[in-house]
């Protein structure tokens, strides 16, 4: 009620004692002076940069500090329906800047800064990126509690705290991609809140009993018992108060070591149980895209990453009990409370560890329990690639988790006699559809599990739902009826991918939309305003002028991060993203090749018309991944050959940039002027750079898939570049390929040229290569020999556009203008409409 008497000793002096949100620079830097005095034990003398910023971080902290306990006294007193997003990533970048943005406190801490001596933007790069996820899905994790919270909406993240992030990648003189660790805590982390005092016991193995009186309870006992303990990392709004929770957590062991063995002299045996506890957390799994089963680990780490999960989601789910126990209200309430959201099937665990308290602990019936268990969750899909469907071998789980499989069996065993009724006989259909795989060993299938625990079941962009309500979830829906099975377009925040990475541009719109405190940050589809602008001279020269000085940033970046210099009158063509078959990476550099082999036939007359490109990769494959890693070695090694190539080099450079991070992008994606979205039609769920591209003012060329179609319906398709076969036609050309294969010599001789230059080795060694060129000339499953001809056209095209630059400035600013759709805050209110059904609750 706001109203209660005041709980403890006197007011008054509580309230002389307490901090409001810092708001002018001398207060801004008194407590920059009082952190790095006391805080951090430095003085004016011995500041450096990293330490200026640690002090700066600190700052801000206790500024987000203040509105974080409000809001979470506001939820606490409301009491609203919350969600939970459960995510095993969240790929959140550096902190500092979006920080100092939501609070609105940008201009303040610089003009501060700049009075102690520092340039704020030294400082914000000082920052170590958290990189706690793979690539788009834990990016998305990111941007939806950005949006959250801007959008005032009670959603709590959870995930691991993990002491490894994903890998660094170095780049070795052959080529080859080593990966380093990522020590990422090695310094303290201004941004989380230990709560040390906020633990849960999780169990690991031991046995289940059935107890013998018929209530399908069992008893769970014995085994290994972790800790998990909570940091609470705080998530701004923007122009807002509202400050939600993430909430990491960390393993640690029940006991700090086995005192019996340290009595008897073996230290070594005291303190394994407590390494095997600390062990669950340290470190990031850097495979996407590859279950388990196949990412080529022994079978110890196949189970650390099961313990993961289940730890996780174990923690996760006593956590948002006990919160909800506090209320008072019955159990059965539960889903008008809670709604909690699983990225992917990694969380998939939670529906059989709600079960298993509800039942064992809490006492319901099976069907009560099932009730609860099936308005709580919802399940987001982000693939569609068979090998990337999670399963877990059944013994495995049995080892790990007795009594989650017990669960998982009786869960199937209902489901199946359901299925039976309304599909009598069809024994085909049950084996489709039953949570176990048969074979040696069986496994559980995640995905299965997920869809009939869930609420609601969605994919990312319309034409991935389509095809999980088509493919892998086509018996549910024949099951369950379609309406279970949704869209949710993705989303990304424009707060940090417009106005963080490309703040010129987001001060020109502001201007140009004349809009009071840049409200469109929270109400994207305002761009639309700018196309009126389409037409003025003078603004489209503003336009160009910003594009151009991003792009001679990004050339800075490059001469002082690597020592190469970028010419920046050219255009700038950029493919970042995880490597991937599906992706086609190998379809880009082939075409840079077909580039470099037409331009080396032209006579220097010829080649003088020709449109100036540099060429720019960046991402990383997975360890394991020996594909994906060729394909790496083979762009760095053509770089080397074409950038010393005197006859070409005016007119096309190529960069591989190592090390590819939320930061890196930060940098390359403003300074684009066309971005390549080039999956295989219906591989890539949605995409979520090709939005960010967009919206700073970068065209697509891309294939009919994911969200790229989305994004030309919005802009309209004479403002993006769309080459290669479509979904439908792609199971036929497969078969094709494998019943009636033509020779590529025959099939497409541009792309047989480039093979065998390559072979033949003017990249060096071109035997090193014959296994990735081997996956093209053997069944080519993603389809290069389909495409690569009319990727060439399409490559062509953008040249043709680009050199009538005034017209290319023009697509460019509708672009911007048509990309409102794409804002995450969009997508965060889907979710909060249409699935979780929760309310937007302002701090009061
Ligand atoms: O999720 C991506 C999709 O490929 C992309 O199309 C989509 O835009 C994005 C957000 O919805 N998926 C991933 O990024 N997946 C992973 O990173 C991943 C990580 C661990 C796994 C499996 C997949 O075990």
């Amino acid at each position: 009620t706001g109203k209660e008497k005041w709980p403890k000793g006197e007011e008054e002096v509580w309230k002389a004692g307490m901090r409001g949100v810092d708001k002018d620079v001398s207060d801004i830097t008194k407590s920059f002076v009082n952190h790095a005095q006391t805080s951090l034990a430095r003085q004016a003398y011995n500041l450096d940069d990293f330490g200026a910023y640690e002090a700066a971080a600190l700052a801000a902290r206790d500024d987000l500090l203040v509105n974080w306990n409000e809001t979470q006294l506001n939820y606490t007193r409301k009491n609203p329906k919350r969600a939970y997003y459960l995510s095993l990533e969240f790929l959140m970048g550096r902190t500092l800047d979006n920080a100092l943005l939501n609070l609105g406190l940008k201009g303040e801490f610089e003009e501060g800064v700049k009075k102690l001596g520092f340039n704020m933007e030294d400082l914000l790069e000082k920052e170590r990126d958290a990189a706690l996820g793979n690539g788009g899905l834990g990016r998305l994790a990111a941007c939806y509690l950005d949006s959250s919270a801007s959008q005032e909406i009670p959603v709590w993240g959870y995930g691991l705290r993990y002491q490894y992030g994903i890998f660094q990648q170095l780049i070795s003189p052959e080529g080859n991609q080593l990966e380093a660790p990522d020590p990422w805590l090695e310094h303290q982390n201004p941004w989380e809140l230990p709560r040390l005092d906020v633990t849960y016991e999780v169990r690991f193995y031991g046995h289940a009993e059935r107890s013998s009186d018929g209530s399908g309870r069992a008893n769970w006992s014995g085994g290994q018992e972790v800790m998990a303990v909570a940091y609470d990392v705080m998530i701004p709004g923007y122009n807002t108060k509202t400050t939600n929770n993430l909430r990491l957590w960390q393993s640690k062991p029940k006991r700090g070591f086995d005192l019996n063995s340290f009595n008897a002299g073996n230290y070594e045996a005291a303190v394994e149980s407590s390494n095997s506890a600390a062990a669950i957390t340290s470190v990031l799994y850097p495979n996407d895209h590859t279950s388990t089963d196949l990412a080529n680990e022994a079978t110890v780490g196949k189970e650390l990453r099961l313990k993961q999960q289940y730890f996780w989601t174990a923690a996760s789910l006593a956590d948002i009990l006990r919160r909800f126990k506090n209320t008072g209200k019955p159990i059965t309430d539960f889903p008008d409370y809670a709604a909690i959201q699983l990225n992917d099937t990694h969380p998939t665990l939670a529906i059989p560890e709600l079960m298993r308290i509800l039942i064992d602990e809490e006492e319901l019936s099976w069907n009560q329990a099932w009730q609860i268990v099936t308005n709580t969750f919802f399940y987001t899909n982000h693939t569609v690639l068979p090998e990337a469907l999670e399963k877990w071998a059944v013994p495995l789980v049995e080892h790990v988790l007795p009594r989650h499989l017990q669960i998982i069996y009786d869960i199937n065993m209902y489901f199946l006699q359901a299925v039976e009724k309304k599909f009598p006989g069809d024994r085909d259909r049950l084996a489709r559809m039953s949570l176990i795989e048969e074979g040696y060993p069986k496994q559980v299938r995640m995905a299965h599990l997920a869809c009939i625990g869930s609420r609601k079941v969605n994919g990312v962009a319309e034409l991935h739902s389509e095809l999980v309500r088509t493919t892998i979830l086509k018996d549910f829906v024949e099951f369950e009826g379609v309406s279970k099975f949704g869209n949710v377009t993705n989303g990304v925040t424009p707060r940090r991918w417009l106005d963080q990475c490309n703040h010129e541009l987001s001060d020109l719109i502001t201007k140009t939309l004349k809009i009071e405190k840049k409200v469109w940050l929270k109400d994207l589809a305002k761009l639309e305003g700018l196309l009126a602008f389409t037409e003025d001279k003078n603004f489209r020269e503003q336009w160009a002028a910003i594009k151009q000085r991003n792009k001679e940033r990004l050339a800075r970046h490059v001469q002082t991060t690597l020592g190469l210099t970028v010419r920046t009158d050219a255009m700038f063509d950029v493919q970042i993203k995880r490597l991937h078959e599906y992706k086609r990476q190998t379809l880009n550099i082939l075409g840079v090749i077909h580039r470099y082999l037409t331009l080396k036939s032209m006579t220097p007359a010829e080649r003088s018309k020709c449109n100036r490109k540099v060429v720019f990769f960046a991402g990383k494959a997975a360890p394991a991944y020996y594909i994906a890693k060729l394909t790496i070695r083979l762009i760095v090694n053509v770089a080397r050959v074409i950038n010393a190539d005197a006859d070409t080099k005016d007119f096309l450079q190529l960069y591989f940039l190592p090390d590819y991070s939320v930061s890196l992008a930060e940098v390359l994606i403003p300074a684009s002027d066309i971005s390549q979205h080039i999956s295989t039609a219906g591989t890539e769920a949605s995409g979520t750079s090709n939005m960010k591209f967009c919206l700073n003012g970068g065209l697509l060329l891309g294939t009919v898939d994911g969200a790229n179609i989305e994004i030309a319906e919005e802009v309209g398709e004479n403002n993006v570049f769309f080459f290669g076969h479509l979904t439908p036609a792609v199971e036929d050309l497969r078969y094709q390929h494998a019943y009636h294969p033509v020779p590529i010599e025959q099939k497409c001789p541009a792309l047989a040229k480039v093979l065998n230059e390559v072979s033949a080795g003017m990249f060096g060694d071109g035997g090193v290569y014959e296994p990735l060129l081997n996956t093209i000339r053997q069944g080519d499953y993603y389809l290069l020999t389909d495409d690569f001809d009319s990727y060439i056209a399409a490559l062509a095209m953008v040249d043709d556009a680009y050199l009538d630059r005034d017209e290319w400035i023009k697509k460019s600013i509708r672009t911007t203008a048509k990309m409102g759709k794409f804002s995450s805050d969009r997508a965060i209110l889907e979710y909060a409409e249409s699935y979780w059904n929760l309310e937007q609750t302002p701090v009061s």
